[in-house]
């Protein structure tokens, strides 16, 4: 089976699937993009990232791939066996994919981290470096432009931190002294949630990472949920097996 991964892991939903790649030990190869065609042809639907592309055959949307990787590869399961927690393990995850990003992309393109997203997004594409500062004012403007137009990123920057404060605090009370949420085992809720906090701890936006941070249950939520979902470590050179088995 020839598994591929279209986007780049600094996207929450690209790291969601990812995540959810490696829980279930799948191997996959990362396919990146130059340029918005590479989206139009990728995925013509919505011409978002992420696209899993299995055999040929292409899947968009980090929900609707998680269930296709659930076919692929029922265990480890990505939701409950019970109906009901399963049920509320998928509204958790659609929560994060559809209100917590937008918490995210608000501080990414708040006044005070704007500049610093635009330059990170800007370097991970394959440009000379005289085309940064044009490619990072169509950026602002067309992610900016999304994300003032959902309404969160509207708010002044100390309502939107007490309202995010408030969320997380809400994440602390719902994970209780369970290790993941509503479970023992890790659900796409986790991965989805994981993949919105790794994008926030990625560098422009220090405020919510400090938020996160502030929270002991979600830092050890999320030590937990990135041991379990971490990338294969590297396959040793054979030459040194050779010598361990010499
Ligand atoms: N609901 C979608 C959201 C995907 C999405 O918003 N992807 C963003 C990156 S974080 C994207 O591809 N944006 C490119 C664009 O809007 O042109 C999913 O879960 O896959």
């Amino acid at each position: 089976m020839d598994v591929q991964l279209f986007g780049a892991r600094l996207s929450p939903f690209v790291d969601k699937v990812a995540r959810g790649l490696n829980l279930k030990g799948i191997p996959y190869t990362m396919l990146g993009f130059s340029s918005p065609a590479d989206f139009k042809k990728q995925n013509p639907d919505t011409q978002k990232m992420p696209v899993l592309i299995v055999d040929g055959e292409r899947t968009f949307d980090s929900t609707r791939i998680l269930r296709r990787i659930e076919e692929l590869a029922p265990e480890p399961p990505l939701f409950d066996r019970d109906p009901k927690i399963a049920a509320q393990q998928s509204f958790l995850e659609d929560w994060s994919d559809e209100s917590l990003y937008w918490y995210l992309m608000a501080f990414r393109w708040a006044a005070p981290n704007g500049d610093a997203s635009a330059t990170q997004v800007a370097s991970g594409l394959p440009l000379p470096s005289f085309l940064l500062p044009i490619v990072k004012i169509f950026l602002t403007r067309q992610i900016k432009g999304q994300a003032l137009a959902q309404g969160l990123t509207r708010l002044p920057f100390d309502v939107l931190t007490d309202e995010f404060g408030r969320r997380l605090d809400e994440l602390v009370a719902m994970l209780g002294d369970r290790p993941f949420f509503y479970a023992d085992k890790p659900s796409a809720a986790d991965l989805a949630i994981a993949g919105q906090f790794s994008t926030m701890a990625s560098g422009p936006t220090p405020q919510g990472e400090a938020m996160i941070q502030a929270r002991p249950t979600l830092v050890a939520w999320k030590k937990r949920i990135d041991e379990a979902t971490a990338d294969e470590p590297a396959v040793a050179a054979p030459q040194k097996l050779a010598a361990v088995g010499g």
